[in-house]
């Protein structure tokens, strides 16, 4: 059993935003998930460096493409640690090994008889890197997502055929109706190709940043092409995920080909659900299991974004309230795979209801509890009968729905159940059996059962705040994260130790909305 899970690679022509944690922290979820299932795991994320956004704003900069993509590609590197993502690699589009490997494929595309010259001529969007259809044009030769005005494109490119896929693609979809999720993303995929699909550039003539055409090295290949191919040439060199099996980690195309997972925004649904296909059928490559498409994160009702300077700053963000909090919000703020707003208010409103007061201090009276009326010791014992019965295939549903990559649903099975151990405090209060001597018995149940359904939800939690889940477990002496390991009563707590406040209220006062154009 194993399990592949990617993000986009990201643009280097500015420094990485909310949005591009947000695709990040998803996937990192899924991989942790499957890490705890004692899946062969692999999370790949990376930067997209090649091409006209990356030339162009390294012009306006005054500096290489290189020298920028070199700058940015460190800030997104260090991204990824702060806001915990896992991933087992980075891949750099600029990596030489990655761009043998495009040179390879793309070459077997053309053996294959995919690939013809000729001259393209229509609209482009420079920062989309993207050739649009007349249907796909903003008044006054805009583009839909960065309102510029586009530019009409005349040059001798060669031609990917993407028309000879029409049928098979058609044939692809009926037959996994889960290869795009959530569905409506599925049906504008299937929309998109049954309006008929046209042959698209594969190389650009009048660019020079990119990866040279090996049969015409006047050419360099598309920016799409040799993005896409990222999710497989990773594989190629990336080195062996630590603990992975001797025989597992010599081949890791062998291991984790198809993908299981590409986490994507909507704004790249196309290139991912509609060319990624037919390129991997034209290569005679497996396809990838299934795609998730998640809306925008929006601010002030427009997409955030670099071009549009009006984004919530995830570094303010995490400096006042930690990485925990942040990934937290955006998963259970915004149902993964709708466009949801964002905003200062929300994010501090949910930090403190649920992470400080739901949370943090149902483990901190727990534990305090426990500390004051046993000395911080769990006598051993069956949990109480009617917790049991709420908290039966939690983990089973949890499982469930990650497997379908509603990571926002599974959030809200764990939270249920930690408002259901909220209760339970109230119900049983164990500051009234600790006044009642006959009632000790009862008092050990309901702080056992308390324990361990704190153990058990925590243990849950983990993909999403996996720092404070793991000082909550330590604090509980489980530090166990085996999914196998999440039903309640098996954990086995016998000794609890003092615990600081989980999510303190007292935060710092940074701002956490980025002023116009700085975005990190
Ligand atoms: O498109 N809300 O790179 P990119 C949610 N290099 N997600 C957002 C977002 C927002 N406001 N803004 C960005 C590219 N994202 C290509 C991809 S893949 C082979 C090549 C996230 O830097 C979301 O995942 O423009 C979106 O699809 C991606 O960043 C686009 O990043």
């Amino acid at each position: 059993m194993s399990f592949y899970v990617t993000t986009p690679i990201y643009y280097v022509n500015a420094a990485p935003h909310l949005g591009h944690a947000y695709t990040t922290i998803a996937a990192d979820v899924m991989a942790r998930h499957h890490r705890q299932r004692g899946e062969a795991t692999f999370f790949l994320t990376g930067t997209d460096e090649h091409g006209e956004p990356v030339a162009d704003a390294a012009h306006a900069l005054g500096v290489t493409p290189q020298e920028l993509a070199d700058r940015n590609a460190e800030r997104f590197k260090a991204l990824a640690p702060q806001i915990e993502a896992s991933n087992d690699f980075f891949i750099r589009t600029t990596d030489p090994q990655h761009m043998t490997k495009v040179q390879e494929v793309l070459t077997r595309v053309r053996e294959n008889g995919f690939v013809y010259e000729g001259t393209y001529e229509g609209w482009y969007c420079p920062r989309c890197a993207d050739f649009k259809a007349e249907n796909e044009i903003d008044e006054g030769n805009r583009c839909p997502i960065h309102h510029i005005e586009l530019t009409r494109e005349q040059e001798d490119s060669y031609f990917f055929k993407l028309s000879a896929f029409q049928e098979r693609l058609e044939a692809l979809y009926a037959e996994r109706t889960d290869f795009v999720l959530p569905r409506t993303r599925y049906n504008e995929a299937l929309s998109f190709i049954r309006s008929g699909l046209r042959d698209v550039p594969l190389s650009r003539h009048k660019l020079t940043w990119g990866v040279p055409v090996p049969w015409d090295t006047e050419h360099v290949f598309y920016v799409w092409f040799d993005a896409l191919l990222n999710y497989y040439s990773a594989l190629s060199y990336a080195p062996a995920p630590a603990g992975l099996p001797e025989d597992e980690s010599a081949d890791l195309l062998k291991t984790f080909w198809p993908p299981s997972y590409h986490l994507i925004g909507k704004d790249i649904l196309r290139f991912h659900a509609v060319y990624w296909p037919a390129l991997l059928m034209a290569a005679e490559l497996e396809l990838p299991e299934h795609m998730l498409v998640h809306g925008f994160l929006l601010m002030d009702g427009e997409k955030m974004s670099k071009s549009l300077g009006n984004v919530l700053d995830p570094f303010a963000v995490i400096e006042r309230f930690g990485a925990d909090a942040l990934r937290f919000y955006l998963l259970r703020d915004v149902p993964l795979g709708q466009d949801g707003s964002v905003s200062t208010a929300s994010f501090e409103q949910r930090y403190e209801s649920e992470l400080a007061n739901e949370l943090g201090n149902l483990a901190s009276r727990t534990i305090a509890m426990i500390g004051r009326y046993r000395d911080g010791t769990i006598a051993p014992g069956e949990v109480d009968a009617v917790l049991r019965e709420d908290f039966l295939g939690l983990s089973e549903g949890v499982s469930e729905c990650l497997d379908r990559a509603e990571l926002t649903l599974a959030l809200d099975e764990i939270w249920q159940r930690v408002r259901r151990l909220n209760r339970y405090v109230e119900e049983q209060a164990p500051w009234q059996l600790a006044k009642e001597p006959t009632r000790a018995g009862d008092l050990d149940l309901v702080l056992r059962t308390l324990a361990e359904g704190i153990r058990c939800v925590t243990v849950l939690l983990w993909p999403y705040i996996p720092t404070s889940a793991e000082r909550l477990l330590a604090a509980l002496g489980a530090p166990g994260l085996s999914l196998a390991g999440a039903a309640l009563g098996t954990g086995g707590i016998e000794q609890v130790e003092p615990l600081e406040p989980l999510f303190p209220k007292d935060r710092g006062e940074r701002e956490l909305q980025s002023g116009e154009g700085t975005v990190a």
